[in-house]
């Protein structure tokens, strides 16, 4: 493959899944017998935010558990050693920053921060007395302290930068690189990138466990643990990539 101008990337919990972070739909779309659907809207903050903190609270306590794997790993390597790259993840964690990759733009939000329902100013908020099951916490900035909520994009919600992401895919081009990790193709519009970056002209990869429901917009499809399969393919791009030289 001759070395693209720019690299587009996007992962879903499938790459965290190596890490001991729970995928969304492969236990059955559910959580202690709530459809993710249930838990992962405003609605249900609205009528029952106590269920809904507590299923953040527990995953915000777990990131404190779990590592990068070597599929995070080999992100951050291809971000750093190949060329430039927008590497868009739809995870909640932390773990490709934790693997290093300097950038991550994280499309539905982040665990490690909550946000004040009256300003709409997040914080980070991983002390202790912010991970507790049965209370939720306020916020440090409104003179007459609110409540806050999870800091990550509910159904019905508007992901975040997506302005950034259409603007990074419009701008490639013909030999270009869309690479997708470990997502089922169920969530909008993450599940269109794909086809929207072929459609620009970039050669669309694919590393998941299972064949997604967007496997027709992908080139290239590799099934199989990305742990296992991503590391080898990141070495043989570079190596290829090396021979061409810097893109200019
Ligand atoms: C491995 C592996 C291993 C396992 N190695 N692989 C068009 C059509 C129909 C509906 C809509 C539409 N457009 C919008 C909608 C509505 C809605 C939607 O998509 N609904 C669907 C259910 C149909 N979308 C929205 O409401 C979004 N907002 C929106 O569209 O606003 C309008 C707008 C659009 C554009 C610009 C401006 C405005 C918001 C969606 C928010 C999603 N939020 C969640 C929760 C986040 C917080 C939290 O984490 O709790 O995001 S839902 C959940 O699903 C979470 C995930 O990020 C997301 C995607 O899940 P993902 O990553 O695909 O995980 P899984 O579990 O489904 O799949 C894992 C995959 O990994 C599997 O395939 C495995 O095989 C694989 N795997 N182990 C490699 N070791």
């Amino acid at each position: 493959m001759k070395r693209p101008s720019r690299v587009f990337i996007l992962t879903g919990a499938g790459v965290s899944a190596e890490s001991g972070v729970p995928t969304f739909r492969d236990a059955n779309g559910l959580w202690e017998g709530h459809r993710f659907e249930d838990v992962a809207t405003p609605s249900a903050w609205r009528r029952d935010p106590l269920t809904v903190w507590r299923f953040y609270t527990l995953r915000r306590r777990a990131l404190l558990n779990v590592k990068p794997n070597a599929a995070h790993v080999a992100v951050a390597r291809l971000q750093a050693e190949g060329p430039p790259s927008l590497l868009v993840s739809q995870n909640v964690d932390d773990l490709h920053q934790r693997a290093g990759s300097a950038s991550v733009l994280s499309m539905h939000g982040q665990l490690r921060s909550l946000r004040c329902e009256a300003s709409g100013r997040c914080e980070e908020r991983m002390a202790e007395d912010d991970l507790h099951e049965g209370h939720m916490v306020t916020c440090t900035c409104c003179a007459a302290p609110s409540r806050m909520r999870p800091d990550v994009v509910w159904f019905g919600e508007t992901p975040l930068g997506m302005p950034k992401i259409h603007d990074w895919i419009g701008r490639l081009s013909d030999g270009d690189l869309c690479l997708v990790v470990g997502t089922s193709g169920h969530v909008f519009p993450a599940a269109d990138l794909a086809r929207q970056a072929r459609q620009a002209g970039a050669r669309t990869v694919l590393v998941n466990l299972d064949e997604p429901l967007n496997a027709g917009d992908f080139d290239e499809v590799h099934l199989g643990p990305a742990g296992k399969l991503l590391p080898g393919l990141v070495d043989t791009w570079l190596e290829a990539w090396s021979a061409d030289g810097p893109s200019v």
